[in-house]
C-alpha cells in the first residue's frame, strides 16, 4: 500500500508544481502594457554576430518598462537615456559614476532615444548598452546588454 500511496502523492505534487509554474509564466508574459514588469532592453540591429557594411552602421534597441527622456531632464526614477559603450565593457563605468562623452561612450540623450547611426571602421565590435539617469550616472537597471558584430 505504501508504494501505491507514494506514487499517487508524487503525481499530486508534480501536478501542483506544474500549476505553479504555469501561473508564474502567465504573470510575466503579459508585460506588453508598458507600465508594470521589469525594465529590459535588447538590441534589434545589427543582428548578433552579423557582418554589416560600413562605415555607417545603424544600431537600434528596444527598451521596455522604462521611460526614455532627454539628458538633463528632471531626475525621476525609472527614467533616463541609453549609452552605447563601443568595445568597452559595462564594468568600465561603475554604477553611479558619470559616463564620459567620448568616441567610446555614445549618449543617446536626444531623440531618437533607441537608435544611432555610427561611423565604424572595418573590424569586430562589441557594443554594450548601459542605461544612465538624466545626469549620465550609470545605472544597473535595466541590465546592460551587449552585441557583437563585424563591420566590413
Ligand atoms: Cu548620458
Amino acid at each position: 500500500m505504501n508504494r501505491q500511496w507514494k506514487r499517487g502523492g508524487m503525481a499530486v505534487c508534480l501536478g501542483m508544481l506544474l500549476l505553479l509554474l504555469a501561473s508564474c509564466g502567465g504573470g510575466t508574459s503579459g508585460a506588453t502594457d508598458g507600465g508594470s514588469g521589469e525594465p529590459t532592453m535588447r538590441f534589434i540591429a545589427p543582428a548578433a554576430d552579423a557582418t554589416v557594411q560600413g562605415p555607417n552602421v545603424t544600431v537600434e534597441l528596444e527598451v521596455e518598462n522604462w521611460e526614455l527622456v532627454d539628458a538633463g531632464s528632471p531626475m525621476n526614477d525609472d527614467e533616463g537615456h541609453l549609452h552605447l559603450f563601443i568595445n568597452v565593457p559595462a564594468s568600465s563605468i561603475p554604477t553611479g559614476e558619470v559616463i564620459p562623452s567620448t568616441d567610446q561612450y555614445i549618449h543617446l540623450g536626444t531623440a531618437p532615444y533607441t537608435s544611432r547611426e555610427l561611423e565604424l571602421e572595418p573590424g569586430e565590435y562589441t557594443i554594450t548598452a548601459v542605461m544612465g539617469d538624466s545626469s549620465h550616472q550609470a545605472l544597473d537597471t535595466p541590465v546592460p546588454q551587449s552585441i557583437t558584430f563585424t563591420v566590413e
